[in-house]
This record gives structure tokens, C-alpha cells and sequence, in this order.
């Protein structure tokens, strides 16, 4: 009896718990924080091509910003009904969300050697960079020279045209998304300067040389398989 009572005491606290829980979800509904995600190799994996050094600060703290950054425009979006607030929101909200969308490619995009890093693709994938631009070696020479010339913070891209279902070679300045041009991102080559800053310095073209060796064609091609 005395059993009885106690479970039943303690099932009604954790309804009464579960009802709080529900009205305050009802007064600040908010979408799911993002979080930083893990990266799928070591930071020292990617040596001698990118440096430990570049990969810990480009994630834990670069990264990590974007991810900061998005989820604290959120939460004043989410708190707010101005519209000159929520207008003025907007560019925190790109800049911090595309930072975080980005970075979260670039990573699977690449993959140290002993892991396939620098591997040719092969099937759909490889046909389609045949076709479109002569060979592999034709692509990363095109994706080099235009890396290089990106004026200031941006990346390199390749991306689909998915209605014509194309390759091509495109750029986007800061954080902007391949998708803000209407395209889906295969391959994205960071060519900010904290990117390769601490290694090769100002050399840029460098850095564009070297990263092919460690460019995870396997992730590439199952970005444009399932595109
Ligand atoms: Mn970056």
C-alpha cells in the first residue's frame, strides 16, 4: 500500500514536471541548437599538406564561431516580431549559417591519404568530369586558377547544375553557399587565409597545389550519386 502511494507520488511529479517542461516549450519554441560536428580524422591527419595547427584552430575555433554565431541569431530571431530586427538579423544569419553549412562540407571533402585522400574518382563521377572537362588533371588546374583568383575570403566550388545535370566550376565570395547560386555543392576548396595562412603563407596557388593530395573523391562522388 504504502508502495502504491510512493509510485504514484512520484509518477504524478514527473507528469507535473513533463507539463512544465511542455508549457515552457509552448512559450519559447526555438529550433534545435547546432551543434560543432566531430571531424572524420584526427587534426594531424591531413600532414604535411595541412598543418595540425591550421586544422585545430579552423575547427575549434573558426568553425565553432559560424556555429555560435547562427545559433545566437536564431535565438534573438525567435525572440522578436520587429520586422527592422529580423531584417537586420539577416546577414548575421547567412554569413554565420553558410560559415557553419560550408565548413561541415569541406571536412568530409577531404580525407588523409592512407584514408583515400587523393584517390581519382572513379564511375559516374569520374565520366562526368571527362566529359565536361577533359580530364581530372583539366578540373583541379581549372579549380586552382580560379581558387587562386577569388578576391578576398571565399571558395572554390564544384558544383552541379542539377536540372541539366552538369558540372561546373563556380565561386562564392565570404560565406555564401553554393546553393545561394542555385547549385548543388559537390566539392568546396576554403580559400580564406586562416585556410592555409600559418603554412604556406601568402602562396595561396600552393595551398591549391598541395590540397588535391588529401580531396576525398569518394565523398565527391557520392555527393553528386545521390544529387
Ligand atoms: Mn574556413
Amino acid at each position: 500500500m504504502l508502495m502504491k502511494k510512493m509510485r504514484s507520488g512520484a509518477e504524478t511529479a514527473r507528469t507535473m514536471l513533463g507539463f512544465h517542461l511542455w508549457r515552457r516549450g509552448l512559450k519559447t519554441a526555438m529550433p534545435q541548437q547546432e551543434v560543432l560536428p566531430d571531424l572524420p580524422y584526427d587534426y594531424n591527419a591531413l600532414e604535411p599538406v595541412i598543418s595540425a595547427e591550421i586544422m585545430r584552430l579552423h575547427h575549434q575555433k573558426h568553425h565553432q564561431a559560424y556555429v555560435t554565431g547562427f545559433n545566437k541569431a536564431m535565438e534573438q530571431l525567435n525572440s522578436t516580431s520587429d520586422p527592422q530586427t529580423i531584417v537586420a538579423l539577416q546577414s548575421a544569419i547567412n554569413f554565420n549559417g553558410g560559415g557553419h553549412v560550408n565548413h561541415a562540407i569541406f571536412w568530409q571533402n577531404l580525407a588523409p591519404p592512407k584514408e583515400g585522400g587523393g584517390e581519382p574518382p572513379e564511375g559516374n563521377l569520374a565520366s562526368a568530369i571527362k566529359s565536361e572537362f577533359g580530364s581530372l588533371d583539366k578540373l583541379i588546374a581549372k579549380m586552382s586558377t580560379t581558387g587562386a583568383g577569388v578576391q578576398g575570403s571565399g571558395w572554390v566550388w564544384l558544383g552541379l547544375i542539377k536540372d541539366m545535370k552538369r558540372l561546373t566550376v563556380e565561386t562564392t565570395a565570404n560565406q555564401d553557399p553554393l546553393a545561394s547560386k542555385g547549385l548543388i555543392p559537390l566539392l568546396g576548396i576554403d580559400v580564406w587565409e586562416h585556410a592555409y595562412y600559418l603554412q604556406y603563407k601568402n602562396v595561396r596557388p600552393d595551398y591549391l597545389k598541395n590540397v588535391w593530395k588529401v580531396v576525398n573523391w569518394r565523398d565527391v562522388a557520392k555527393r553528386y550519386d545521390s544529387a
